[in-house]
């Protein structure tokens, strides 16, 4: 009797080798890497250009708010719901420190306090900002103001920089730009996001500026629109005085 014997395995049955998985994997790990990259980047390309859309259409409303108002609105504060502070307008209570007042404007997306959010998210930390020029004795905010005041001796002071080095902060209303570093020193209002790295921004020499949560926040009329880079995310627009009283004139508002 014969004892059933197993054949010897050959190289075509036998297993990967360690060597070969090893291989495999590195291949497999170099392809999801090429394409992890590129999927963020397009993320952030899509929040970037979303974040734009949306500073761009609250500058709009600001716009259109004014001509039905005869006066623009005051930033809302942290724990207004997206209101403006004072409702009604007048002198504001956080005129460089505020949020959007989507709720006073009707606009969207909100988060569910009724803030206006940037693309990076719905936290708090992404929540749109809007800085109101004080001049002119608040006239801006103050309904009639505009009109009471006259076109030609309207002063808007918003100062928008290049950057924070050098910039003068004597008091909140005089902060100014260093010389040559000025975008815009007769802005009336500024709408902003604090960018990608919200959560962890502002205590750079340019991001500082924009007050924001973990700055050692300089509240003042003077904002910072820097070149994008590692240590500058913020996205600024604002709202010239030639624009505003461009649509007003138009409107029958002024002069
Ligand atoms: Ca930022
Ligand atoms: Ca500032």
């Amino acid at each position: 009797m014969k004892l059933a014997v197993s054949p010897a395995p050959t190289s075509v049955e036998r297993g990967f080798t360690l060597i070969e998985l090893a291989i495999v994997m590195f291949i497999v790990t170099l392809l999801l890497g090429g394409m992890l990259l590129p999927l963020s980047a397009q993320q952030d390309v899509r929040a970037y250009g979303e974040t734009q859309k949306i500073l761009a259409e609250a500058r709009d409303a600001l716009l259109g708010y004014a001509m039905a108002n005869d006066r623009l609105p005051c930033p809302a504060s942290s724990t207004s719901n997206g209101v403006e502070d004072p409702p009604g307008g007048g002198p504001c209570n956080h005129p460089y420190d505020g949020f959007f007042p989507a709720a006073t404007l009707g606009l969207a997306p909100v988060d569910t306090q009724g803030y206006l959010v940037d693309g990076w998210g719905a936290e708090t930390v992404n929540r749109v900002r809007y800085s109101i020029t004080v001049a002119n004795t608040s006239a801006f905010t103050t309904a009639s103001g505009m009109k009471t005041t006259g076109m030609t001796a309207l002063t808007p002071d918003l100062q928008i920089c290049t950057t924070g080095t050098g910039m003068a902060t004597p008091t909140p209303d005089t902060a100014s730009c260093a010389a040559n570093t000025s975008l815009a020193t007769d802005a009336v209002a500024v709408i902003y996001s604090l960018g990608k790295n919200a959560a962890s921004s502002g205590s750079g020499t340019d991001e500082t500026h924009n007050p924001n949560p973990q700055a050692t926040t300089i509240a003042d009329r003077a904002f910072v629109g820097a070149q994008q880079g590692s240590s500058f995310d913020d996205q600024l627009v604002w709202l010239s005085k030639s624009i505003l009283f461009n649509r007003l004139v138009a409107a029958g508002r002024l002069p």
